[in-house]
């Protein structure tokens, strides 16, 4: 499609065609939200059609995500239930016959990068933009070599609305755009769910230890609903949202970038739940007499286990007792040497060892909160399959205090603004993603959500943070972008005719 043509699309005139339909079913036919839409969008081709000389281009959207429940259970091989978002990465590209691929950012904060296509991608230094798109490009690359013997590049231009740092998967949305791109590029089909299960193993490229859940919602994401998923195999249900509620997100403000010390912290959960699986493995062997094969919690779940009720409680809680082990305690409850348990346990996809923390390893707690928050997300699946919203949000409220009790990933502000959001009458209120920083997610009923809103914004925003973080700046005008209601939408694709 040439530059003009897209254009002609977009125009007022033209409210039936193709891109603009996309437009209303990505981000709602609301006047102001659409006008922005389409400023984004001529400002992508006005700044690719400079650079590429109006040859051929198409447009690839993946929104962000909010997780509804479901919180550092995927990498446990335990549910999720997020829903895809109305804030998204959009890109404009077009194809380049060599295997180079040139990237630009309509937000100026993003250099211009450019990199070859070869088996040996180095990332940039750590927080590059750059790195998000080499993160697909080395994931995907050997499944193009092997469908076309070659792989060629785009240029491309990109335009990110999701809040970085937020915990509503700006990083994964930029993964999955980058992924449809170079697939479009070398017209490569292949199938969403298989593609979320390359690209949660491509992100780790970046140097977190994450699980497979926003990769996956940014693809297979549906309209009006959330969508509880599966891991190992990757299996995605979606489930109607309850009529008459809508969900708000209040970004708190504090960021949690994963490249600097929310990534150790991030990490160090995972770490922590590999050696809970692997204390509780050698745990059940000495009591059943069978090796147990383990790489995260869910394999050592009772219902996997060929042992009766009684004895798995007792393994358990010997294995988990104490319940903070240091590293010393660690090798000799598992019967390794040092070096066996750096390799085995502390050694980070990344390559590096992870480091021991002071206050030791907290195996007790985070078992607790994994199998507890595995059990809420089953129950909040039926509660909305019987449409009991006030289940529902009960469970969004004692899945935050799980996280912030037993998995400690909450903050003095992410739980200040989840007790103004229930005292301005959200039903559940919860952080989302990550922790350490980013945003809550609220269940509101929708008469509500205007006074809701107001009422978190003179709360927290004025009141609130201005005097707890005074380190923290925002700008009033930009409220409409840090607290905002969602509505579930589409997964990612390539927007062609
Ligand atoms: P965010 O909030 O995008 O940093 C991370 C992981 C998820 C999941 C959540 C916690 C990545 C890319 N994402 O999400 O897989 O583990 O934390 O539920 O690592």
């Amino acid at each position: 499609m040439k530059t003009e043509e897209l254009k002609n699309l977009l125009s007022e005139e033209n409210k039936n065609s193709y891109l603009f339909e996309k437009m209303l079913s990505f981000y709602g036919n609301n006047s102001s939200c659409l006008a922005q839409q389409k400023t984004r969008i001529h400002a992508l081709l006005k700044k690719i059609s400079g650079a590429v000389n109006n040859k051929n281009i198409f447009l690839v959207h993946a929104p962000g995500r909010t997780n509804l429940i479901g919180e550092h259970t995927d990498y446990n091989g335990y549910p999720v239930m997020p829903m895809a978002i109305n804030r998204d990465i959009l890109v404009c590209a077009s194809v380049l016959e060599k295997s180079v691929i040139n990237i630009s950012n309509i937000d100026e904060e993003f250099a211009a990068r450019s990199f070859s296509i070869d088996e040996n991608i180095q990332p940039y230094a750590g927080g590059d933009w750059g790195n998000y798109v080499k993160a697909a490009i080395a994931g995907l690359l050997p499944l193009v070599r092997e469908k076309n013997g070659r792989a060629i590049g785009f240029n491309a231009v990109y335009s990110g609305i999701i809040p970085p740092a937020g915990g509503l998967s700006s990083s994964s949305a930029m993964v999955v755009a980058s992924a449809l791109t170079f697939l479009r590029a070398n017209n490569v089909e292949i199938a969403k769910i298989e593609l979320a299960e390359i690209l949660a193993r491509a992100e780790r490229f970046v140097g977190t230890e994450g699980g497979g859940m926003d990769q996956a919602i940014s693809l297979v994401g549906e309209k009006d609903k959330a969508v509880k998923i599966d891991f190992f195999p990757l299996r995605a249900v979606p489930l109607a949202l309850p009529k008459n509620y809508e969900i708000v997100i209040c970004n708190s403000l504090v960021r949690a970038p994963k490249t600097e010390a929310a990534m150790l912290e991030y990490n160090r959960r995972p770490v922590e739940c590999r050696l809970a699986a692997a204390l509780i493995a050698k745990s059940l062997e000495n009591f059943s007499g069978h090796r147990i094969a383990t790489q995260r919690l869910v394999d050592v779940d009772q219902r996997k286990i060929d042992i009766d009720g009684e004895s798995y409680k007792k393994a358990v809680t010997e294995a988990l007792n104490p319940p903070v082990l240091s590293a010393e305690q660690m090798w000799e409850k598992l019967a390794l040497s040092q070096n066996n348990l750096n390799e085995k346990y502390l050694r980070l996809k990344s390559g590096k060892l992870f480091v021991p923390p002071a206050d030791g390893f907290k195996v007790g707690l985070r078992y607790e909160h994994v199998l507890s928050e595995a059990h809420r997300v089953e129950q909040a699946a039926q509660a909305l399959q019987r449409g009991d919203v006030a289940e529902f949000g009960k469970l969004m409220n004692a899945s935050h205090e799980s996280c912030r009790s037993n998995y400690e990933i909450s903050t003095p502000e992410l739980d200040k603004l989840v007790e103004i959001a229930r005292d301005h009458g959200a039903i559940g209120a919860r952080l989302t993603g990550a922790g350490f920083g980013g945003c809550t997610v609220n269940l509101v009923p929708q008469n509500d959500v205007d006074a809701f809103i107001q009422g978190v914004i003179k709360d927290y925003y004025q009141d609130y943070l201005p005097a707890a973080r005074p380190d923290i700046q925002f700008n009033k005008k930009d409220l409409g972008s840090i607290i905002f209601s969602s509505s579930a939408v589409a997964g990612a694709e390539v927007m062609e005719e």
